[in-house]
């Protein structure tokens, strides 16, 4: 039994690998497939290019795929960077000018103005069948500066108040605790079994 994670991002490959790696699925990515192409994310939600990616990767390798579409929704910003998230400084530019970008747009705005969401689609695709789609979110508040080493993308500004750190301040076991990631696995694990016996039909 095997499952095609489709992302390349390697924060999220960590943090699948342990939060799915007790389903006794093997779990693969698409950093152990370097000559697949990119799916070009031409999608306006989480959805569309969480369904995109999982359905054109299961059908090109005929395998069960999982694709996470996830972002950071600021209320400030009216839900953005949102889907644009991963390229919100430019395509193919790093964290940290995305981590920048925040900031600068964020210029002068006091804390309680500052909230947002990390949200996740997760789509499980298999060819020829119905895809499922699950979401998940957490709530915090961007601060100013960076705090902690750990996770990727926005975390270092991502402070949620319950555990008072940021998400680059939790260790991979607390993050994937609380997360959106993990939360849409949650809701996941709830349809999971009666989505996988459809396979054999
Ligand atoms: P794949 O499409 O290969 O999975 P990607 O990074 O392009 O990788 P997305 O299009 O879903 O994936 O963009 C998600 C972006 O949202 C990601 O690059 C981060 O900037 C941000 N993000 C998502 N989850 C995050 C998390 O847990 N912590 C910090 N930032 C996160």
């Amino acid at each position: 039994k095997e499952i095609l994670i489709a992302t390349r991002n390697k924060g999220k490959a960590a943090e699948f690998e342990s939060l799915f790696g007790k389903k006794g699925f093997a779990v693969k990515t698409l950093l152990d497939y370097p000559d697949i192409p990119d799916v070009e994310e031409t999608g306006t939600t989480f959805a569309e290019n969480a369904l995109l990616k999982a359905e054109t990767i299961a059908d090109k390798l005929n395998m069960l795929v999982l694709a996470d579409d996830s972002g950071l929704k600021v209320d400030y910003l009216d839900g953005n960077p949102g889907v644009y998230s991963a390229r919100y400084a430019g395509e193919r530019k790093s964290d940290a000018a995305n981590n920048a970008k925040l900031l600068h747009e964020l210029t002068n705005v006091p804390p309680e103005k500052r909230t947002a969401q990390f949200h996740c689609t997760l789509a499980l695709a298999a060819p020829g069948k119905d895809s499922l789609v699950v979401e998940g979110e957490v709530d915090g508040r961007i601060l100013s500066i960076p705090h902690g080493e750990n996770g990727f993308g926005y975390d270092p500004l991502f402070f949620v108040a319950e555990k008072n750190k940021t998400m680059a301040e939790m260790t991979e076991e607390e993050k994937n605790a609380i997360s959106h990631r993990a939360k849409a696995l949650i809701n996941l694990e709830k349809v999971w079994d009666e989505w996988i016996s459809m396979l054999d039909k």
